[in-house]
Parts: structure tokens; C-alpha cells; sequence
């Protein structure tokens, strides 16, 4: 018979997956200062379900005190070869890797659940509980203990030989296995390229990412008005951001440029234009559904006038008039002011006129004292 965990590694390599470890479960005490003062920091922001159960998050034998070990498995993402354009001037919005494609929720998680019944098979009445970024589990943590990779600067967890794009999934179980023998060596070393170049500066020292600050966060999970300071920052990202990936030496790809398509540099303009049936039928599959249609539209308008291309005018007048989302055209008021052309001027006054909501009217207004 062989091993367990031999059996395991086979039947994840055979659903796709590219690395699997095992690590025994135990309470996080190295973290839990650092994670309370993360959460007392207001940190957590808009993602409120991380302040939740931290006991449980530091400890998931809470979540069911049979638990034992994390199987800790990877998926790749190849992330594309990014098109050699001038986003902005094109106006085309920039998508994460990560969200291209049908959502990782399910297809990784489906690949995830049918380890798990090759360990409830080989191992009758086997716990396990799959999660795919939704539990109340500290992924890349299991993961570095499971020896897949380090916990890089810039907050991934990053192997040498597959850089950081891959997803992490975990079955929880009450199997126990043998500990790794020797712990995965950190190979960041003097390297601060993602502090360095963010373009928001939201990493610091210490593995300290201020999510309040990452294009991911304000572009995904925050869900009101962009806070100003930051929309000229987001340059043409619609959708999560990637410097972080892109910039580390452990992603470095010399592959040629893909050619622009629709859905990996979809035209902003087109996006502005979206209904609700047209968001749901173009992104039913897709993680993005994630943004709702009016926080993908609210991205749009703001790379829209970070794109410094006159031909976004017309799109951004038209949201302007007669979207109904009061926090898209807000965006599309600000998106307007940066303008210098008069037809941007004259689209805030004529929309100052007859804007019934007074949010949308404040943003209307600062565009037009601020308009260049
Ligand atoms: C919330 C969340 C976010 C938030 C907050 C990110 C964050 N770093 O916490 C936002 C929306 C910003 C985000 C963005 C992204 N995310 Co995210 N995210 C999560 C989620 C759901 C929870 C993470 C979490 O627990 N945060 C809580 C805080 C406290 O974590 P933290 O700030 O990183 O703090 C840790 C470190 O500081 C560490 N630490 C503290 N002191 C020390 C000292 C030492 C020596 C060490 C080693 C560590 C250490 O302890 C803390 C706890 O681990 C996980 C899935 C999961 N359940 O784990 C995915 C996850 C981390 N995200 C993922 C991805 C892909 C991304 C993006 C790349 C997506 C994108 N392209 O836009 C970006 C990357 C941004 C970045 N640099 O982190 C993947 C990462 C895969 C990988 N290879 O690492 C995960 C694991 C999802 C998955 N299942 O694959 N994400």
C-alpha cells in the first residue's frame, strides 16, 4: 500500500494542481498580535467577514475540533503576456490575472473536492471541509507551513520554480501526516522591487499591506466612492491590480506580448455602456461579477479620466446624463473634470442643471472648480 499522502500527491497532480504539502494545524501564536492590532487599525475596512471569527482564523480547530491537518494545494493561473499598448491612451481597462477566465471559486474548488474524496476513499470516515479562499482560514500561512513556498514581501506566497501565480485551496481534515522536514527558505532576500513600485505605496516593511491603499482592494471590495487622492493612482486597473506580481523577479517571463483582445483589455467605453443584462451575460462565469455592474462602472469612469484622451469625453457625458447609478456618475463627473475641453465643461454645467442627487451634485461641482 502506499503512503497516504503518495496517493494524495498523485490524484492532485492528476486534477491539475501544481504543488501539494501537508501541515499540521495549530494555533497561529506568531500572528496574534500582529492580527489583532491589523483588525484594531481598522485594517480589515470594507472586508468585514476577516474581523469576524479571529480566534478561529488564527486557530481552524476551532471550525471543528476533530481537524488535524491542512493539505495545502496549488492551482497555476497562467497570467497572460501583458499587450504592449498605451492603456490609458487607448482607454482599454487592465483586469488582474487572476480574474480572467471562469471564476476560480468553483473550478478550483471543484478540483479541491475530488482530492477529498480520494482521502475519504482511501481513508473511510475521513473529516473533510474544502475552502477556496471563503473559510475562515489563513491560506498562505498553511501554505508556508505545508512548505509550498515563503511569504514573500509583497504578501504572496511565492514558490521558486511558479513564481506567486497560483491560487491556494486547502482540504481540512482529521488525517494526520508526516511533518516536512525542512522549512521552505525565504528568498526575497534584499529585494524590494513590489515596496518600491506599487503605485499606491500600500506595502510597507514587516509584510504589511494596507489594503485601504491596494488597487485590489479599492477596485474589488470597496464598495462606495473612490476616495479622491487615490483615482488618478489607479491608472487604467478596472479590477484588482498585479504590480506586485509583475514586478517580482520570481514572475519574471520574457514571452512575447499578447494582441489585445476584448476580455483581456476590454474597451472602457464599452464597459461604461453595460446594462444589468449585459453585465450578467458578460461576466456570469467571471470572478468580476464580484465588483457588482456598478462598481466595474464606477472603475471605468475613473480610468476614463485617467486615460488624458479627449475621445472619452463623449462616453463619460452620456454615463453622466443618463446612467442611473448615482456612484457611477459620480465617477463620470470627476472622470469629466480632468478635461480641459469645453464640451467636458459644458457636460458638468448642463448636468449640474438637473443632477436630482446631492452626492453626485458635490462631485459635479469640485469637477468644475477643479477643471484644468
Ligand atoms: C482579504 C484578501 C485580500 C485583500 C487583503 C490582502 C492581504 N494581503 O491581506 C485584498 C483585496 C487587498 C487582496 C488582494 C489580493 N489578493 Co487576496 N486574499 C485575501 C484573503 C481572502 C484573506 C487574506 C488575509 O487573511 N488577510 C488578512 C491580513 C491580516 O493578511 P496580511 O495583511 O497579508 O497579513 C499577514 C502577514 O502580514 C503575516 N505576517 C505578519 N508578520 C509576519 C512576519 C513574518 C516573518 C511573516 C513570514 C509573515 C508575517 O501575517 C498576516 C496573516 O497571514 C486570501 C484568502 C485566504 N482565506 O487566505 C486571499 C489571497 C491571499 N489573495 C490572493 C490573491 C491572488 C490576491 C491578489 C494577487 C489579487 C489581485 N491580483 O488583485 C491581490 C494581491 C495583493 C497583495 N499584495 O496582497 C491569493 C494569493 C495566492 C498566493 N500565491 O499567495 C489568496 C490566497 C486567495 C487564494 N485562495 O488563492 N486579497
Amino acid at each position: 500500500m502506499r503512503p497516504l499522502a503518495k496517493q494524495l500527491e498523485s490524484i492532485a497532480l492528476e486534477q491539475g494542481f501544481i504543488l501539494i504539502g501537508f501541515a499540521a494545524l495549530r494555533r497561529l501564536d506568531e500572528r496574534a498580535e500582529f492580527f489583532s492590532r491589523w483588525l484594531a487599525e481598522g485594517r480589515a475596512a470594507e472586508m468585514g467577514w476577516l474581523a469576524k471569527s479571529p480566534e478561529k482564523r488564527l486557530d481552524p480547530r476551532l471550525i471543528d475540533p476533530r481537524l488535524r491537518s491542512a493539505i495545502m494545494l496549488a492551482w497555476p493561473y497562467a497570467p497572460p503576456r501583458i499587450p504592449e499598448i498605451d492603456w490609458c491612451a487607448e482607454m482599454r481597462g487592465r483586469i488582474a490575472a487572476y480574474a480572467l477566465g471562469p471564476d476560480y471559486h468553483e473550478t478550483v474548488k471543484a478540483r479541491a473536492t475530488a482530492v477529498a474524496k480520494e482521502l475519504a476513499t482511501a481513508r473511510p470516515g475521513s473529516v473533510t471541509r474544502v475552502y477556496v479562499d471563503t473559510g475562515p482560514v489563513f491560506e498562505r500561512e498553511w501554505a508556508a507551513d505545508a512548505r509550498l513556498g515563503w511569504f514573500g514581501r509583497n504578501t504572496n506566497l511565492l514558490n521558486r520554480y511558479h513564481g506567486s501565480y497560483f491560487f491556494l485551496a486547502e482540504i481540512l481534515t482529521d488525517a494526520e501526516f508526516d511533518a516536512p522536514a525542512e522549512p521552505y527558505r525565504e528568498h526575497c532576500g534584499t529585494c524590494r522591487r513590489c515596496l518600491d513600485l506599487c503605485p499606491t505605496g500600500a506595502l510597507a516593511d514587516g509584510y504589511m499591506l494596507e489594503p485601504r491603499l491596494c488597487i485590489s482592494y479599492l477596485t474589488i471590495e470597496h464598495r462606495g466612492p473612490i476616495p479622491r487622492a487615490m483615482r488618478p493612482r489607479l491608472g487604467a486597473w478596472i479590477f484588482g491590480c498585479d504590480v506586485c506580481q509583475e514586478v517580482c523577479p520570481w514572475n519574471a517571463d520574457d514571452a512575447a506580448a499578447t494582441p489585445v483582445n476584448e476580455e483581456l483589455a476590454p474597451s472602457l467605453a464599452a464597459l461604461l455602456a453595460l446594462d444589468d443584462d449585459g453585465f450578467r451575460r458578460r461576466f456570469a462565469k467571471s470572478a468580476i461579477r464580484r465588483t457588482k455592474r456598478r462598481g466595474l462602472l464606477r472603475n471605468a469612469a475613473i480610468a476614463l479620466g485617467n486615460s488624458g484622451n479627449p475621445a472619452a469625453i463623449a462616453p463619460l457625458t452620456r454615463a453622466l446624463a443618463s446612467e442611473p447609478e448615482p456612484l457611477v456618475r459620480a465617477h463620470a463627473a470627476w472622470a469629466l473634470g480632468r478635461f480641459a475641453a469645453s464640451d467636458a465643461h459644458a457636460a458638468l454645467e448642463r448636468a449640474r442643471a438637473r443632477e436630482p442627487n446631492p452626492s453626485v451634485l458635490a462631485e459635479i461641482s469640485l469637477a468644475l472648480e477643479r477643471a484644468p
